[in-house]
């Protein structure tokens, strides 16, 4: 192969390795959210094994509730934490009833 060749190859690779942009971030194996300064939940999505109990913790300096499906909605002053069983397999969505786009997605596998 010449010199030149070989160049071309090399760029050739790294442009097929850019093409990875612009698809949604994987969800994060984890049971612990933490509502992170500011108004964001952190992860946004995670991934855990059915039963488990997921955590969240206000890190945040602002109240803001956890609600899950539309069911119960949970309050957190800054410091407090929330645990909830997840027994059923499924996607879960949930919101900050406080703060519209203010929300964050479970995976029970
Ligand atoms: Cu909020």
């Amino acid at each position: 192969m010449t010199r030149a060749a070989a160049a071309a190859l090399a760029a050739a690779v790294g442009v097929l390795a850019g093409c990875g942009g612009g698809t949604p971030p994987e969800p994060v194996a984890t049971s612990r959210v933490e509502l992170a300064k500011s108004y964001r939940f952190s992860p946004e999505g995670i991934t855990v094994a059915a039963g488990t109990a997921v955590t969240w913790h206000n890190d945040d300096n602002f109240t803001h509730t956890v609600q899950v499906d539309g069911g119960e909605t949970r309050k957190l002053a800054p410091g407090d934490t929330y645990s909830r069983h997840f027994a059923q397999r499924g996607t879960f969505d949930y919101v900050c009833t406080l703060h519209p786009g203010m929300n964050g997605q479970v995976t029970v596998r």
